[in-house]
C-alpha cells in the first residue's frame, strides 16, 4: 500500500549543488522520498524530460504597497501569487511597509489581511522601517524579530522613506542584537535631489532623465557608505538591487575584506540599459525603476559578479504600475517630470526564464547556481531554510517542473501579472516552467494557473544563515 500522495517520475532533479535523474515521492506537502524508481502514488506526474527544481522564492517583490497619493500598485496578493506561480515560484518576500508616523506592528497586522486567504503561493513579509523611534527600534522591532520577521528594508532615498546616517546606524545596531538581516537601498538622497532638480531646471523633464538624475556615482556612494555603516556596527548586511559595475566593485571589495556584505541583481540589470527609458513619447516610463538600468558594461559587470559569487541572490524587484493608467505610469503630473513617473517594473513571472535562458542556456551559469541564485540562497538568506530552497527530503514539496529547451518569447499577452505592459516584450528565451507545485499541489500547468488563493500561506521565518554569529 502506498503512503505517497503523489510520484514525479522520471524526471532530472536540480539542487544548488547536484543534478541527477529520480523519482520524487510527496506525502503531507513534504518530499518524503527520492529514489530510482517509486512504486505506487495515488497521483502520478511524467517528467520525462524535464528538470525538477526548488520552486522559485522570490524574495524581492512589490505587492499592494501603499505607493503615495492617487498612485496605485497593479498586483495585490492574488493577481502578483498567480503571475509568481505562472513564472515558476512557490514563494514571493514582499514588503509590509511603515508610513512615517505610524507603529510597524500594525503596519505588518494590516498587510497581513491583505494577503491572508488570497495567495496561490507562500508568502512571507520584509519590514520596511521609514521611522525608527525609540518605539520602533526598542519593542517593536525586537518583538517583530521574535516573531518571524527577520528582515527589514531601509531606503537612502525618496522624501518619505530616506533614512539619515544616524537612523541608518540605529537599525543596524538593532539588527546585529537581534541578528536580523537588513536590506539596503543604496542610492544616495541629496545627490539625487540636486540633479534632478538641475534636470528639471533645463527642462528636461522626460523619462530617460529618470536615469540621468540617478547615475551610478550615487549608487557606489551610498552603497560605501552603507558598508563603511555595517563595517562600524560590526553587522551583515544584503545590498539590494545592485544594478551596475560600480555598486557591484563596492560590495566585491568589502567582501574581499573579509565583510559579510551580500547583494542582489535583478534581471533588469542584465537585459536592460538606460537607453530603453529613452523611447518615443512617454514609452520610456515603461523602465522607470531604481536604481535604473545602466548600460552593456555594467551588464557584464553583473555577470561577472554573478559568476564570482559576489551575488547571493537574483530577485525580480517586481514592482507593477499600469502604464495606461492615471494611477500608475501615465498620471496626470508623469508628463510634468520623470520625478513622478512612478518607480518600479513589473518581473516576477519573467524572472526565472530570464535568468535560464541569459544564464544556463548561453553557458554562462551552471544548472545548479541557477538554483542556487533562484530559489537555495533565497531560503538561507532569510531563514527559510531547510523547510523550503531544495528538493531533499523533509523540504516542503515546492517544485517548478522545468523544460530546459522550450522557446517562448515574452509577451504580455501571454503573462499573469496586473500590469498592462512588460518590459520585455519580444525578448526570447530559452528555458519555461510548465508546472509548479506548491507543498504538493498543482497551482500552476502549461499557461494557466489552477491553484486556488488561499492555497498560500504567510510565513514567519527563522534567523537568517547568513547572519549567523
Ligand atoms: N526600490 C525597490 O526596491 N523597488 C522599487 C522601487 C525602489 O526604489
Ligand atoms: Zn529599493
Ligand atoms: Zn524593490
Amino acid at each position: 500500500m502506498s503512503e505517497l500522495d503523489l510520484a514525479i517520475r522520471g524526471g532530472t532533479i536540480v539542487t544548488a549543488s547536484d543534478m541527477y535523474k529520480a523519482d520524487v515521492g510527496i506525502a503531507g506537502g513534504r518530499i518524503v522520498a527520492i529514489s530510482g524508481e517509486l512504486k505506487g502514488a495515488r497521483e502520478e506526474v511524467d517528467a520525462s524530460g524535464l528538470w525538477v527544481l526548488p520552486g522559485g522564492i522570490d524574495s524581492h517583490v512589490h505587492v499592494a504597497q501603499d505607493s503615495g497619493p492617487g498612485i496605485m500598485m497593479a498586483d495585490d496578493f492574488a493577481s502578483a501569487t498567480a503571475s509568481a506561480a505562472a513564472g515558476g515560484n512557490t514563494t514571493i518576500m514582499p514588503f509590509a511597509l511603515q508610513k512615517r508616523g505610524e507603529s510597524l506592528r500594525q503596519s505588518v497586522e494590516d498587510y497581513r489581511k491583505l494577503a491572508e486567504g488570497n495567495c496561490v503561493i507562500d508568502t512571507s513579509f520584509h519590514l520596511i522601517i521609514s521611522d525608527p523611534t525609540p518605539a520602533v527600534l526598542g519593542q517593536e522591532l525586537p518583538a517583530l524579530v521574535k516573531d518571524g520577521y527577520t528582515s527589514f528594508k531601509v531606503f537612502m532615498t525618496y522624501d518619505d522613506l530616506v533614512l539619515d546616517d544616524a537612523q541608518l546606524l540605529s537599525v543596524f545596531a538593532v539588527a546585529r542584537r537581534e541578528r536580523a538581516l537588513v536590506m539596503v537601498h543604496c542610492e544616495g538622497y541629496d545627490a539625487i535631489r540636486f540633479l534632478a532638480e538641475k534636470l528639471e531646471q533645463a527642462g528636461n523633464t522626460a523619462p530617460y532623465y529618470h536615469a540621468v538624475s540617478r547615475p551610478q556615482v550615487v549608487e557606489r556612494e551610498a552603497a560605501h557608505r552603507a558598508i563603511s555603516h555595517a563595517e562600524l556596527i560590526d553587522v551583515p548586511i544584503m545590498i539590494v538591487h545592485v544594478s551596475g559595475r560600480e555598486a557591484m566593485e563596492q560590495v566585491r571589495w568589502a567582501q574581499q575584506r573579509g565583510m559579510k556584505v551580500y547583494a542582489e541583481t535583478c534581471p533588469q540589470y542584465i537585459t536592460l540599459t538606460a537607453e530603453d527609458l529613452n523611447g518615443l513619447n512617454m514609452e520610456g516610463a515603461k523602465y522607470v525603476c531604481s536604481p535604473p538600468p545602466r548600460d552593456t558594461d555594467s551588464q557584464a559587470a553583473i555577470w561577472e559578479g554573478i559568476t564570482q559569487g559576489v551575488f547571493q541572490t537574483f530577485s525580480s524587484d517586481h514592482c507593477p504600475f499600469r502604464y495606461e493608467s492615471s494611477e500608475g505610469k501615465l498620471n496626470a503630473k508623469a508628463r510634468t517630470s520623470f520625478r513622478w513617473v512612478p518607480n518600479g517594473i513589473p518581473g516576477v513571472e519573467t524572472r526565472l526564464p530570464i535568468l535560464f535562458s541569459e544564464g544556463v542556456s548561453k553557458g554562462r551559469i551552471t544548472p545548479q547556481k541557477f538554483v542556487e541564485l533562484s530559489a537555495t540562497n533565497h531560503a538561507k538568506m532569510y531563514g527559510l531554510y531547510p523547510r523550503k530552497g531544495s528538493i531533499g527530503i523533509g523540504f516542503d514539496a515546492d517544485i517548478a517542473l522545468w523544460d530546459p529547451t522550450r522557446a517562448e518569447i515574452l509577451r504580455q499577452d501571454i503573462l499573469h501579472h496586473g500590469a498592462d505592459y512588460t518590459p520585455w516584450e519580444g525578448f526570447e528565451v530559452t528555458g519555461w516552467p510548465v508546472a509548479t507545485f506548491v507543498r504538493g499541489v498543482l497551482v500552476y500547468e502549461d499557461g494557466k494557473v489552477v491553484g486556488k488563493p488561499g492555497h498560500g500561506r504567510v510565513l514567519e521565518r527563522g534567523i537568517s544563515a547568513f547572519t549567523a554569529r
